[in-house]
């Protein structure tokens, strides 16, 4: 077999097969069916949760319809298709952006109704899908939504984790994590097991399967040509979880992978012999593959897991998407090759895809029969590659062992690329001959031989691109600055964005509502760029109070999630102030909480007098820290230690709260983001590669306290300095600043010393914080002390909130900072950020379905 599918293509179902009506009555009696026909749990029962999923399904229903006349209307007419190659989706809950994108909220609420339940109770059911990490996913997701509302032909690709990441539980000793939802609650195991195994939202494509090899051997054929044969194969099965654009038919795929041995893997005389392990090896080595997302990779056996699932991911999809080339040829005759590109973009989301590269290759040559150029060529005009850092341990690099081991035909095509680099420069570039063995992708260090997969994807992508101007600046200028004198016009910066449905419409209707009211129209849901227009009412009191209103409503709704998850009762009347995000040194939640028990110091200090005069400040911190990441589980611990504290000092508490709000995922973020007042975005400069959150906030009209790092710059200057908390060393310094506290130059201000030996007194408990202390003095796990710079950018980080207290104390003031945070926000929208994509790198077109 060529490996390729034979799938059934919908043109063969009636387009309009039965328009799904938007009556609630209808709507109604298709749940009432689903919770009979169904039916996922026994005894028949229509509690929230048999609700939620007949629910799902009679919406899934229509989004199938939708799903088919899209797919249909792309074959006809063949446009030019986007591929988004991402390990990571952090889809979060699907019903109410699905309904809402539907445009059939109010219908959904009504038949519900109608059947005894509330829709806000059902959607509470859902969980989330954290098939992601952080930042990268969640862009990966904002992205399809956007790429859908625009109607853009495209698809996203991934994989899918029986457990995404962990789920977060905070105990005495800070973070616990566990692996899977069943260990927490036995009782629930079984319902949690069907959950997992019936996702509402996936379609599962049987006739869409590709094998994909591991192991083996390079075979040579007596003309020459190569093949890779032997090792294993295990079998890529595809799920499909459609996603819908905002009041548009078109609804895309996010075509997620499933790892499968096939019937004939089974060894079944082993089996009868009663060697049931062995005759089943590879089902259970084709279950590892999809089980959990990043799997520690302190072991080899780790190493080669993640690197098996990344390739798993690439050569599934690239099988797909050449059959799917394939398949849509309009004449006769096969089609050409050279047109490969002009049909389909690939683009990787950060280097976890990587591989795509070699495998694009090796299904060109060995499968295709096309020679070295001619595959370069298709290959490298068809990639692009989106780099997410520039923390040099997230550059991934492979042990070249390891990978002969496990694809030795990609090890051959990557050393052949390699080689043609090194020749390159040798011929045109003699001035870069003494850095040919830091720019080239084997790196042969006879200790430590590896392939830096960032340069791979450099040297074979026909453009790179960085995500917020200053980190696409200091790629340039910096990580890849000696390719940019290579190719000067393979590098563009694409700003990120977030995507304005789930993160204002339905996160917030009360504020959406005011927007639409002022603006006269709801046109800004697609057209970010029209909330400008609410800067010339920003002094408007009508307007103010209606904003204030609105904040009010949803911080109070946050108050009641925050007593349900922690037991904290905090006061909707104190300044909300959020930083969440994953827990890392250079996001330096650290500083955040140094800052906030320096304030904790002085207010035990102050008479009661002087207390009252204070701006009572609810200060929320979240976010997973990495399971063998010591230092960001010690800031857990740091943070709930001294909520610890300060919640239950009757001197103090209603001045100050602190709170850990456990397990931040996308619908916490829902919960926590329309709620804030101020936000913390306190990176060192130059790491934080865009920051998306930061968006999320302003949108909401949250003010910010920030660096100039990532994409704050442009934040702060879209919706004006003024109405920004700046603070901290900027980028272009750090360096020195950084040899200077090396040589013993810096001098650190009295309040950080305080607030250190605060902790040291045992303010906060027993617990050893000198480690953690220490990494901000001595050496720390990055070489030398305090690399993050916390002690250097603590006084104006300190500054900065006070001048934060000051703004919040005039009221109309800070309202009008707040509606020009969102007035600023247009720029931001995942809508802008795919637009400059399809034009600027995939060339891509809108393809609408009538
Ligand atoms: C993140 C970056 O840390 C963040 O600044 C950026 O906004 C986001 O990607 C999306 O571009 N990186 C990751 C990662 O999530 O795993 O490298």
């Amino acid at each position: 077999s060529n490996g390729f599918s034979k799938r059934g293509i919908p043109s063969e179902i009636p387009a309009e097969a039965h328009p799904l009506s938007e009556e609630p009555t209808e709507i109604a009696s298709n749940i009432n069916y689903h919770a009979q026909y169904s039916p996922h749990f026994s005894p028949l029962k229509f509690e929230p949760e048999q609700a939620f999923y007949a629910t799902a399904e009679s919406v899934r229903d229509r989004l199938i319809q939708q799903w088919n006349e899209t797919y249909v209307h792309f074959h006809k007419n063949d446009p030019k298709q986007t591929y988004y190659l991402s390990m990571e989706y952090l889809q979060g809950r699907a019903l109410t952006n699905a309904i809402g994108n539907l445009n059939i909220y109010d219908a959904y609420a009504d038949a519900l109704n109608k059947l005894g339940h509330q829709l806000e109770e059902i959607v509470e059911q859902e969980k989330d899908a954290a098939l992601g990490n952080g930042g990268l996913g969640r862009l990966a997701s904002c992205f399809l939504d956007s790429m859908a509302t625009l109607n853009l032909p495209a698809w996203g690709y991934g994989l899918r984790y029986r457990y995404g990441l962990f789920k977060q539980r905070i105990t005495k000793e800070g973070q616990e994590e566990l692996a899977e939802d069943w260990l927490e609650d036995p009782k629930h195991m079984v319902s949690i097991e069907i959950l997992q195994k019936f996702s509402p939202w996936e379609i599962v494509r049987h006739d869409v399967v590709f094998p994909v090899r591991f192991f083996g051997q390079v075979q040579v054929n007596p003309d020459g040509s190569r093949k890779w044969v032997g090792g294993e194969v295990i079998q890529a099965l595809a799920y499909d979880v459609p996603i819908p654009g905002y009041k548009t038919k078109n609804t895309l795929s996010l075509r997620l992978w499933e790892a499968k041995a096939s019937a004939g893997d089974v060894n079944l005389s082993q089996f009868n012999d009663g060697q049931y392990e062995s005759a089943l090896q590879l089902h259970s080595r084709a279950q590892q593959i999809c089980a959990v997302l990043y799997p520690g990779d302190a072991t080899e056996e780790g190493k080669l897991l993640r690197l098996k699932q990344q390739f798993f991911l690439c050569s599934a999809s690239l099988q797909d998407i050449i059959s799917r080339f394939k398949e849509r040829k309009d004449g006769n005759g096969p089609r050409q090759w050279s047109e490969f590109p002009s049909k389909v973009a690939v683009q990787l989301n950060d280097t976890h895809p990587t591989l795509a590269i070699p495998e694009l290759m090796r299904l060109l040559m060995d499968d295709e029969g096309l020679g070295w150029d001619e595959a370069w060529d298709v290959t490298t005009r068809t990639i692009a590659y989106t780099n997410h850092t520039v923390l040099p341990e997230a550059l991934e690099k492979w042990s070249q062992p390891v990978m002969w081991k496990l694809l030795p035909r990609h090890m051959e095509i990557i050393s052949e690329i390699d080689k043609r680099f090194v020749e390159l420069i040798h011929s045109t570039r003699p001035d870069l001959e003494d850095k040919v063995d830091n720019i080239r992708i084997l790196d042969n260090n006879p200790q430590k031989p590896v392939v830096r997969m960032a340069n791979l994807c450099v040297v074979s992508s026909h453009t790179v691109n960085g995500v917020a101007q200053l980190h696409s600046d200091i790629l340039k200028a910096e990580l890849f600055s000696d390719y940019v004198s290579i190719w000067p016009t393979r590098f563009q910066n694409k700003t990120n964005g977030i995507t304005p449905r789930r993160w204002l419409r339905f996160c917030s209707p009360e504020l959406s509502s005011i927007i639409t009211k002022w603006l006269k129209t709801d046109e800004w849901v697609t057209n970010l760029d029209l909330l400008a227009n609410l800067r010339k009412f920003a002094d408007d009191e009508d307007l103010q109070a209606e904003w204030a209103s609105a904040k009010m409503a949803n911080k109070e709704r946050l108050a009641q999630y925050i007593l349900q998850v922690t037991g904290v009762s905090i006061d909707p009347n104190s300044l909300f102030d959020i930083q969440v995000k994953r827990i890392h040194e250079y996001k330096r939640q650290l500083l955040n909480i140094l800052g906030t028990i320096y304030r904790y110091k002085k207010l035990k200090e102050m008479s009661p007098e002087e207390r009252s005069k204070t701006t009572p400040r609810t200060v929320m911190i979240g976010g997973k820290a990495f399971a063998t990441y010591t230092n960001a589980k010690r800031i857990v611990k740091l943070v709930n230690d001294v909520g610890a504290v300060v919640n239950t000092d009757p001197e103090v508490n209603n001045y100050l709260k602190v709170v850990f709000v456990p397990n931040y995922n996308v619908s916490v973020a829902e919960m926590l983001i329309p709620g804030s007042e101020l936000s913390q975005h306190i990176s060192t400069a130059g790491m934080e590669a865009s920051g998306t959150s930061n968006m999320k906030f302003a949108l909401n009209g949250c003010l910010i306290i920030g660096t100039l790092d990532g994409a704050n710059i442009e934040i702060r200057e879209e919706i004006g300095e003024e109405n920004f908390f700046l603070f901290g060393a900027t980028a272009d310094k750090v360096p020195q600043l950084r040899k200077d506290r090396e040589n013993g130059l810096f001098k650190p201000d009295p309040r950080f010393e305080e607030a250190k030996q605060f902790i040291r007194s045992g303010a906060f408990g027993t617990y050893d914080y000198n480690p953690l202390l220490e990494s901000l003095e001595g050496n720390s796990g990055y070489g030398h002390g305090d690399y993050f710079l916390v002690g250097h950018d603590f006084p104006s980080y300190m500054d900065a909130l006070a001048k934060v207290d000051e703004a919040y104390n005039d009221k109309k003031k800070w309202l009008k900072m707040s509606i020009l945070s969102t007035a600023g926000s247009g720029k931001f929208s995942s809508d802008r950020t795919i637009g400059q994509y399809a034009k600027e790198i995939w060339n891509t077109q809108q393809c609408p379905v009538p």
